[in-house]
């Protein structure tokens, strides 16, 4: 439970505030943008004015959740306090710091609601709530119950997919019995779970061709490096005709990454005008990605990043450029764990 001053000093910046808008992070997921359409439920309720933000656009496979769509870009022209949820990492508000708008949303008071167990550092914010919890659904359901906030269906039901999706459901290390007894709380509330699950498979279809499709794309990864890559180039005549279906790296990557001894999976794009991108994925405990990346000139996180070449330099130069120095940074993982 947070305690007491958390709970009051809370309940003190929303007294004050009408025009609120929520937060999330650079990399949204489904615990960021359910918790954040949750409390604007809650919060609108309370006749408060709620707006969404984030500073990048909401991933594809989120948007089948009902209102991703009023999530923008822009901080509103003028709020009077800002809830950060699913985070409490300065790093991960970067698009603020590049459009210039993180001394806008500093300037005003701020809050966190977040659930990881990292320290928090952003320093801007007057209160940081963060709990021991699986996910920040979580941490959002338990306030609501502490405050006496109702939960309408909606807010349930998203507060669900929260808890369940950060959860893995129900069952990742950070699942608790609380977790669990708060999944059951909803349910008796009127959540339907196969309804949510069903919701959530149905946004997964695709187009019949690209079943066909992904299975050609499976039988021509190569593994190289001894098993431990796994790579997959696209020619330009299926960007053409799959890329409006569907982001062809997208339909492989994590199948490739499945098999025994792979440690990354790489998606080469060849444009006929010289242009290849690469989209870098790595397993668990390997995060070499970003380093991978950054040799190539771009950027990304340890366990996902890419990089864009316009050099016109050979493909199969810089296909063997990129093995050598994925084995060579996999050897210095290896290295460093013996
Ligand atoms: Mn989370």
């Amino acid at each position: 439970m947070t305690d007491n001053a958390d709970v009051l000093k809370l309940k003190e910046l929303l007294a004050d505030a009408v025009k609120i808008v929520v937060v999330q992070a650079d990399n949204p997921d489904t615990d960021s943008l359910a918790s954040a359409l949750a409390l604007e439920q809650i919060l609108e309720d309370q006749g408060k004015d709620v707006s969404l933000y984030c500073g990048v656009d909401i991933p594809s496979y989120l948007e089948y959740i009902s209102g991703a769509d009023r999530v923008s870009n822009e901080l509103p022209k003028q709020f009077d306090l800002s809830i950060i949820v699913d985070t409490a990492s300065n790093a991960l508000l970067e698009q603020l710091d590049k459009t210039g708008q993180k001394a806008w949303l500093a300037a005003k008071p701020s809050m966190v609601i977040d659930h990881h167990a990292t320290a928090p550092t952003i320093s801007f914010a007057r209160l940081v709530i963060t709990r021991p919890a699986v996910a920040t659904g979580e941490v959002l359901y338990e306030l609501a119950k502490q405050l006496d906030w109702p939960l309408n269906t909606q807010s349930k039901e998203l507060l669900a997919m929260a808890i369940l999706s950060d959860s893995l459901g129900l069952t990742s290390e950070a699942t608790t019995a609380r977790s669990i007894h708060i999944i059951a709380e909803l349910v008796e509330g009127g959540v339907a779970l196969a309804q949510l699950e069903s919701a959530r498979r149905e946004s997964m279809r695709r187009e019949a061709e690209l079943v066909h499709y992904k299975g050609r794309l499976l039988q021509r990864v190569e593994f190289l490096d001894n098993g431990r890559i796994a790579a997959i180039t696209i020619p330009q005549d299926e960007i053409d005709t799959y890329s409006p279906l569907y982001n062809p790296p997208m339909l492989v990557l994590d199948d490739m990454r499945l098999a025994k001894g792979t440690q990354i999976a790489v998606a080469f794009k060849v444009y006929k005008d010289g242009k290849v991108t690469a989209k870098i994925r790595c397993n668990f405990g390997i995060g070499i990605a970003d380093k991978l990346a950054e040799h190539f000139g771009g950027g990304g996180h340890p366990y996902a990043a890419g990089f864009k070449l316009q050099d016109g330099r050979d493909f199969e130069a810089l296909k063997q450029e990129f093995i050598a120095t994925a084995s060579r940074l996999l050897d210095g993982v290896r290295n460093k764990s013996l």
